[in-house]
């Protein structure tokens, strides 16, 4: 166990810069905002921090559209503040991972603003352009070249009356996706990279990194999708883990990584993977990347009608889900485990309980998922309990996401539907600013802040959680501490128990002669787990509740109880 990778052990914390912490009272955060926090990072005990995009940027999709990848926004501050940030974080053992996004630059980067110069532009070819459909007039409504539709609603393809063709773009319009097939796009993007490991930083997240292979036919033509309206198709088949992404990974790794790889943290965001392609892009022989973010379990509660059409989880489908990505990656490649992230609901609201058991079912889920085999990532306010912002008119939201696919849907569905799944799933719940303290605008701000804050931060926040011992941030401490510690965390097998309980989360962890088991009850009425009487008399750990105790079998759990169980 001594050989593996120091992230094995590691915790990483995610910050959203924009609603992190604002220094000079604009309303957002900045990055002498963070060196105002660092201690609070430092007293979680986090290894690593992973920012989201502090680029130059129009930030049209809050700064994953960048302009400039070697600039800070002046929204964020300097190159010269981000120093400082690096090295702080660095001076408390901290490292420090950057977003990388390069699938697509905004429209206002120099690249792109060259390459809709004129069809002869020598950087034309750097990014997707296309004519028209055959037989269709350019610009009127179904001559896009293929019927992908966006993440972010409508078509994929934007019209461009100047050159009289269209541009690729899988998220907003101000997102154009770059050309991976042009070697020049990747030299250029490879370059940028080694110039931030240059510069001291550890790592990327590298935002959805499995779509930039397109599956790009030899006479240049990209195909439809499947569609179920007659308009718009569903393209992701022929970008989702395209033809040459495993190629790209690797020329990246070769290019950028190598000789230092052994130091850093690379994670790619890979919506739609399944586990045989997180298999390839997780295999150290193949030296792509150290591991994913898959999006299995987080569709789960996905109805029919999408996203925004949530129905409830069934613990047994999460069970099936996680039991399979552990056993799938437990001889090659690695999980991360993750219940939140800046596009995800808060977990609390979600999959817990934000009334009355909103300290322990946080608790417990965190258990659950800290537990597991895999780097944790906790994104900001989850060490608190944050919850959803809970907003209640169209008005309050500012996501893109959101509120394109309101202008979308009001078509077909009804105000009250919409607020209602807006209210569950948008974006925004994970976008409030971090709750620091009972003061107006929660210490965040000394102006108006850009997205509300959370009304119940005058109960919900840093300074009270961090001198109470049975907080929710005290748990996320001892969590951390217990991966640090304990070497079966980090390294133990994986075995799940009780797949059939809809209620009781159970699994056993063991790394020599040493077993873990961990009990969580995902429900708020206690429930009986009927565990191997071997486990009698066992040490309790950590439990959700302070009362420290010893097991017996069965085990009795009360509303929302988790517990983790060691014996030799
Ligand atoms: O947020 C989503 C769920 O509806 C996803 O579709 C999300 O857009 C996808 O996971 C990709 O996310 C990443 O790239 C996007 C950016 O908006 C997200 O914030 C980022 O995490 C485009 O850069």
């Amino acid at each position: 166990t001594d050989d593996a990778p120091w992230w094995t052990r590691a915790v990483v914390y995610q910050i959203y810069p924009r609603s992190f912490q604002d220094s000079d009272g604009d309303g957002v955060g900045d990055l002498r905002g963070v060196l105002q926090r660092v201690d609070h990072l430092a007293e979680l005990g986090v290894d690593v921090v992973w920012f989201s995009p502090i680029y130059r940027s129009p930030q049209d999709d809050n700064g994953y559209d960048i302009s400039d990848y070697q600039d800070v926004d002046p929204l964020f501050g300097t190159l010269e503040d981000l120093d400082e940030v690096i090295a702080a974080l660095h001076e408390r053992g901290i490292k420090v991972v950057m977003d990388l996004v390069v699938n697509h630059t905004s429209d206002e980067h120099p690249w792109f603003v060259e390459s809709r110069s004129s069809k002869d532009s020598p950087k034309r070819d750097w990014y997707w352009w296309r004519p028209a459909r055959a037989g269709m007039e350019p610009g009127t409504p179904g001559a896009e070249p293929t019927n992908w539709g966006s993440f972010f609603s409508g078509p994929a393809w934007e019209y461009d009356e100047d050159s009289g063709e269209y541009f690729l773009h899988l998220f907003s319009r101000k997102q154009p996706d770059l050309n991976w097939e042009n070697p020049q796009v990747r030299a250029a993007v490879y370059e940028m990279m080694r110039w931030w490991l240059d510069r001291g930083v550890d790592g990327f997240r590298m935002d959805v990194i499995n779509l930039v292979s397109k599956a790009v036919r030899p006479d240049g033509a990209l195909p439809d999708g499947i569609s179920h309206d007659g308009r718009l198709g569903d393209g992701s088949p022929h970008y989702v883990s395209g033809p040459r992404i495993h190629e790209f990974l690797t020329e990246m790794h070769r290019e950028v990584f190598a000789g230092r790889a052994g130091a850093l943290l690379t994670v790619g965001e890979t919506p739609g993977a399944t586990l045989e392609d997180a298999q390839l892009f997780t295999d150290p022989a193949r030296a792509e990347v150290d591991m994913v973010f898959q999006f299995e379990h987080v569709g789960l509660d996905h109805g029919p009608g999408g996203k925004f059409d949530p129905r409830p989880l069934r613990l047994t489908d999460l069970k099936a889900s996680f039991g399979r990505w552990q056993a799938g990656l437990a001889e090659v490649g690695w999980n991360s485990l993750y219940w939140d992230n800046h596009d995800q609901p808060r977990i609390v609201s979600r999959w817990g309980d934000d009334g009355t058991y909103r300290t322990e079912s946080a608790k417990t889920l965190a258990t659950i998922l800290h537990l597991h085999r895999g780097t944790p990532y906790v994104y900001q306010g989850e060490e608190l309990g944050m919850t959803n912002a809970h907003l209640t008119s169209f008005d309050d939201y500012r996501d893109i996401e959101t509120l394109n696919y309101v202008r979308d849907a009001r078509g077909y569905r009804s105000d009250d539907e919409l607020l209602a799944g807006l209210a569950a799933m948008s974006r925004d719940n994970a976008r409030t600013p971090v709750q620091w303290d009972a003061s107006p605008h929660a210490g965040f701000t000394t102006g108006t802040p850009w997205l509300a804050v959370n009304p119940n931060h005058t109960e919900i926040n840093a300074r009270q959680q961090r001198a109470d011992p049975h907080s929710v941030f005290h748990h996320y401490r001892r969590l951390i501490a217990l991966r640090h510690d304990e070497p079966t965390v980090a390294l133990g097998d994986f075995t799940m128990l009780l797949p059939d309980d809809e209620h009781v989360y159970a699994f056993t962890r063991r790394l020599g002669d040493v077993e873990l088991l961990v009990l969580g009850n995902v429900s708020g009425e206690e429930r009986l787990a009927l565990v191997d009487p071997v486990w009698t008399d066992a040490q309790v750990l950590l439990g959700s509740h302070d009362d420290a105790r010893v097991v017996e079998t069965p085990v009795v759990l009360r509303p929302w109880e988790s517990l983790v169980v060691r014996r030799t």
